[in-house]
């Protein structure tokens, strides 16, 4: 088991998706996209390799949903055989340091994935940054990589195989997470609302499937669009609902291509109250499945 650790918004989601080959863990240009642990599994000839993708961590944690978040990214460093520590080009920032600060402290092997290098114009830059790296900590290797256009990525596959221990397969070889079906549907909406509005609101949002039904033809999704106050459930619709028809059509695209079927998405937004500072409510909608 590999764990892909970092600060948020490095590319931690997209990079698990390259070197899994599939879409399992949501993205987004906004930090704090991903909430908790997700598991890609990919399964290369005889070998199975598993990645933990966990949220980024936040210094100022204040509602129980970030503290539910960083015990997530503290807890998946525990007991696996290797961590990929992501930075992002073009260099370390201040927000990089409490996740190395943890990093240091591993007993098993550190892989340093600068990712991000196509944002780079001179390539150059990467040779100083590579060594300013290794001075930090003896990293078992630093690999640049860009998990957006795929550059390098099989490099840092080959990098973790060399780390992995010989075991029988963790997981059926047709698994590509460990995340329920429900789970990963939920997400697709989520991940509309991180693209689609901004501010307060994608932080106001939780999502819950409450309908996933196969049927011969289709399979029936009905979700639940969680926020916070009245205002929100505005801005989630939309003038006219265009803004839920279009995040619905978006999610619907997504969950044809991950579920291989027709799927017939529908969304409805709720308010409740309190949701993101409360253990319970937490648990009851969205948390609970881990
Ligand atoms: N140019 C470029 N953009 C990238 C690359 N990798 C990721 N991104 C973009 O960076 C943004 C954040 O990517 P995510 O994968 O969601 O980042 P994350 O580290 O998982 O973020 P959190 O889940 O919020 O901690 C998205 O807009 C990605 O498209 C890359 O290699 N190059
Ligand atoms: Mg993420």
């Amino acid at each position: 088991m590999v764990t892909v650790a970092g600060r948020a918004n490095v590319g931690k989601s997209t990079l698990v998706n390259r070197l899994v080959g599939h879409k399992v863990s949501i993205t987004s240009p906004l930090p704090q996209t991903t909430r908790s642990r997700v598991m890609g599994i990919k399964n290369k000839g005889d070998a199975q390799i598993v990645y933990i993708d966990t949220p980024g961590l936040h210094v100022d944690a204040k509602r129980t949903i970030d503290r539910y978040m960083n015990r997530a990214a503290r807890g998946s460093l525990e007991g696996v055989d290797c961590v990929i520590l992501v930075i992002s080009a073009p260099g370390w920032v201040a927000q990089d340091q409490q996740i190395f600060d943890l990093v240091q402290d591993q007993s098993c092997p550190v892989i340093l994935g600068i990712n991000k290098i196509d944002t780079m114009k001179d390539r150059q830059q990467l040779l100083p940054l590579i060594e300013q790296s290794s001075g930090k900590m003896p990293f078992a290797e630093i690999v640049p990589v860009s998990a957006l256009t795929g550059e390098n990525v099989v490099d840092l596959e080959k990098s973790v195989l060399g780390y992995l221990p010989e075991q029988p397969p963790l997981f059926p070889a047709d698994q590509i997470t460990d995340r329920s079906d429900k789970f990963v549907a939920a997400e697709f909406v989520r991940e509309q609302v991180f693209r689609h509005t901004r501010q307060e609101v994608p932080y106001a949002v939780a999502v819950s499937v409450e309908q996933f039904e196969q049927t011969p033809k289709l399979l029936r999704i009905g979700a639940v669009v969680w926020v916070e106050k009245e205002s929100q459930k505005g801005i989630i619709i939309g003038r006219a609902g265009d803004r839920l028809k279009k995040m619905g059509r978006l999610a619907r695209e997504r969950m044809e291509g991950y579920f291989e079927s027709k799927v017939h998405l529908e969304l409805w937004v709720k308010v409740r109250e309190g949701w993101a500072d409360s253990e319970v409510l937490l648990r009851s909608i969205e948390y609970g499945d881990e």
